[in-house]
């Protein structure tokens, strides 16, 4: 078999929304019809995914009634059965519904933070229900375009006091959920709340249970932010919070694009992978959809395109490892010698030996570290050239 074949052990889910979105956009009309979930399970499973997620409401329509429900859960889990795909995340669709124009947790209106909390309730049972063990909140509506209403600070601890509660409800049912919380800059809000990577780990810090909520970082959302992903996972890895993530690309300074991953910023989708298969165990997720432009020939294309391309780049980053060139390059990059070991333990005498210690300045001034090199080596592998 082609070894950049996707099968279930990779691990690759996508999103319900994702495969189903029907092409529409704030200037035309959708151009695809929208597609039945147990029929995107059943098309996911022949490409070789592992699992879906879904809203809420990619699942059951908001409004719909119990008896409803239940049919459309249990037909749902038949088809997942039947094709054998898992439903490792879910999330709450806050963001679609009028009600949650000015924000869902952050609304200056209580009764609406409180519908919030009811409606997330509801979706971690169904999430709980189909076997998820994360589940993502994107606070698409938490944001502002006017600030004199004067609730900065207050709609911060609305969106703690909303997590705080709903870590307690996960809690006392028992669902073992992980929350994952996906910052993004703007779009549809024009500035939102917990905007970047950075300031969603220090907003985790202040929860009840920080040990509960981690991130889920989107490829899209930083680039956005016209800031690296690599940097991004990096942080988050580092913080112990990289609890789920979303694999994308997109063009920075554009419109929230959500292409096929890879197809914009190789190098970044590259050093992605290779962070994600050293440091990440979880499912890796595409939260990306089929241009506008295709019919449903092209949604299969796009998925099986994001799939391959992670492949083809994990073996990349295989080869990387293990180009002795390469490798050669990087230790030649770091010293590290005896007398500079790293990290320092702090003393007194240390501190007083360190402060008169000469260092031979004009060489380390004159010292290229070589990254020029490293980097064509890097471009050249993945022309296929090495
Ligand atoms: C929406 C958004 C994504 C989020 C999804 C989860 S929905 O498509 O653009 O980035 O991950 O709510
Ligand atoms: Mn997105
Ligand atoms: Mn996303």
């Amino acid at each position: 078999m082609d070894p950049f074949t996707p099968t279930p052990a990779d691990r690759f889910t996508f999103g319900l929304w994702t495969v189903a979105n029907p092409g529409r956009d704030p200037f035309g009309e959708p151009t695809r019809a929208v597609l039945d979930p147990t029929y995107s399970v059943a098309k996911l499973a022949e490409l070789g995914a592992y699992g879906v997620n879904l809203h809420d409401h990619d699942l059951v329509p908001d409004g719909t009634g119990a008896a409803e429900r239940d049919r459309l859960v249990a037909r749902f889990k038949r088809a997942l059965e039947e094709h054998g795909l898992v439903v490792p995340m879910a999330t709450t669709n806050l963001f679609t519904d009028p009600v949650f124009k000015d924000g869902a947790f952050t609304s200056a209106d209580a009764r609406v933070r409180h519908y919030a909390l009811q409606k997330t309730m509801l979706a971690m049972d169904l999430g709980a229900e189909l076997g998820a063990h994360t589940f993502v909140f994107w606070g698409g509506r938490e944001g502002a375009e006017v600030d004199a209403g004067g609730k900065l600070l207050d709609a911060l601890q609305w969106y703690r006091d909303a997590i705080d509660y709903l870590c307690e409800y996960a809690r006392e049912q028992g669902y073992g959920l992980r929350f994952a919380l996906e910052p993004k800059p703007n779009e549809p809000r024009g500035h939102a709340f917990l905007p970047t990577v950075g300031s969603a780990l220090g907003f985790i810090a202040t929860l009840r249970h920080p040990e509960m909520v981690g991130l889920n970082p989107e490829l899209a959302h930083e680039t956005m932010a016209g800031l690296s992903f690599p940097h991004a996972l990096a942080a988050a890895i580092d913080a112990g919070k990289l609890f789920h993530v979303d694999l994308n690309d997109q063009v920075m300074s554009r419109f929230d694009q959500d292409l096929r991953f890879g197809a914009e910023n190789l190098k970044t989708a590259f050093f992605t992978v290779m962070l994600l298969e050293e440091h990440y165990d979880g499912p890796r997720h595409f939260d990306a959809h089929a241009l506008r432009s295709e019919d449903e020939a092209g949604v299969w294309a796009f998925a099986a395109g994001c799939m391959r391309t992670y492949k083809l780049l994990a073996a990349k980053a295989e080869r990387f490892r293990a180009d002795p060139e390469i490798q050669a390059a990087q230790r030649a990059y770091r010293v590290d010698d005896a007398d500079t070991p790293w990290p320092p333990r702090y003393d007194a005498s240390h501190a007083a030996a360190l402060k008169v210690r000469a260092f031979d300045l004009a060489t380390l001034r004159q010292r290229g570290p070589g990254l020029e090199r490293l980097d064509q080596l890097t471009v050249e592998l993945l022309l296929g050239e090495r």
